[in-house]
């Protein structure tokens, strides 16, 4: 319902230079093919869509850490400039590597208007490898690391540079693939985790309520990272790398409503989505029903109670 109508400001980005599978860059046209501006604007928000980024001078198809570098700038400044100016920016990707930038942007709002920042992680991976650690190399498996300070990623920010994020600022959900060398760094870190065994085991309501708690006690800026991959792969198959045992439709999709009702989130990534592997556009149409029900879109226009007369045989 429109009950607190948003300035949501979306910035499209098409990129895939931290990923082995192509077709990441197709997110953005998806996602709003799929109606993601119409439903917000149908929610009674102001939707002003900022197209696609382009970093400047940075060639289709050019890789590493060059690529890297000119995305993350490019989206931090737009991030950070959107937030700066009163709106909530939703950055549609394009693989995790986005959120290089997005935080990074996030992370320089926040230490200028002096507010805390934390970050909710929905996605099967930690994405806390660093390029010792990493099997694969690919970058979307590391945002959290450099976004943390672990070595090995200089000239990937801005610069002069925010002093990095507090990895027990970080809450990782819905963990369920982690390899080796960062299982060991996300302890030694103490990264936030609900992990799928602590979800089978408690829910999803419980958990999250702890995060949401500790979040508005200190007035933050919550920042929600949605990766595809969170979902199971028979609810949203456009993953590059699909992970079994996700979680389900409701269990997102109430996640996305307590994470309304809490008012506390700031800024939103939608990222992995990749339409190459979608079925007839079946994923970009879960995740935009996802993104409205964290926008305000709920069943009926009241919050859920026990009746308390339930009918009587
Ligand atoms: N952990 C693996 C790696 O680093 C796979 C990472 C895949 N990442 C994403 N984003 N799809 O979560 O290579
Ligand atoms: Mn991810
Ligand atoms: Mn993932
Ligand atoms: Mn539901």
């Amino acid at each position: 319902s429109p009950e607190s109508p948003q300035r949501i400001a979306l910035i499209g980005a098409p990129i895939e230079v931290g990923t082995s599978e192509p077709g990441a860059l197709m997110g953005p046209a998806a996602l709003r093919t799929a109606g993601l501006v119409r439903t917000l604007r149908d929610l009674g928000h102001a939707v002003e869509d900022r197209g696609d980024l382009a970093p400047a001078g940075l060639h289709p198809g050019e890789t590493g850490l060059p690529a890297v570098a000119a995305w993350a700038t490019v989206l931090s400044e737009a991030v950070e400039a959107a937030l700066d100016a009163g709106d909530l920016p939703v950055a549609a990707g394009g693989d995790h590597s986005l959120s290089l930038g997005s935080v990074d942007g996030a992370m320089r709002h926040c230490a200028r208007v002096g507010q805390p920042l934390r970050v909710l992680w929905l996605d099967a991976h930690a994405d806390f490898n660093t390029p010792e650690t990493s099997p694969s190399g690919n970058v979307h498996g590391m945002p959290l690391a450099a976004l943390c300070g672990e070595p090995g990623f200089t000239g990937l920010f801005r610069q002069p540079a925010p002093p990095p994020l507090d990895p027990q600022r970080v809450h990782l959900f819905g963990l369920r693939s982690v390899d080796a060398g960062e299982r060991a760094l996300v302890r030694a870190r103490r990264v936030g985790v609900t992990d799928m065994r602590a979800i089978d085991e408690f829910g999803v309501v419980a958990p999250l309520r702890r995060v949401l708690e500790r979040a508005a006690a200190e007035g933050a800026h919550l920042h929600v990272s949605l990766d595809i991959d969170f979902l199971d792969p028979s609810v949203a198959p456009a993953v590059g790398t699909a992970v079994p045992g996700g979680a389900t439709f409701r269990e997102a999709h109430l996640i996305m409503e307590m994470l309304h009702d809490c008012a506390l989130v700031r800024s939103l990534d939608v990222v992995e989505l990749n339409p190459f592997l979608d079925e007839r556009g079946r994923s970009a149409r879960v995740l935009v029903e996802l993104v409205a029900s964290l926008f305000g879109r709920r069943i009926l226009d009241r919050s859920p109670t026990i009746p308390e007369d339930l009918p009587t045989e």
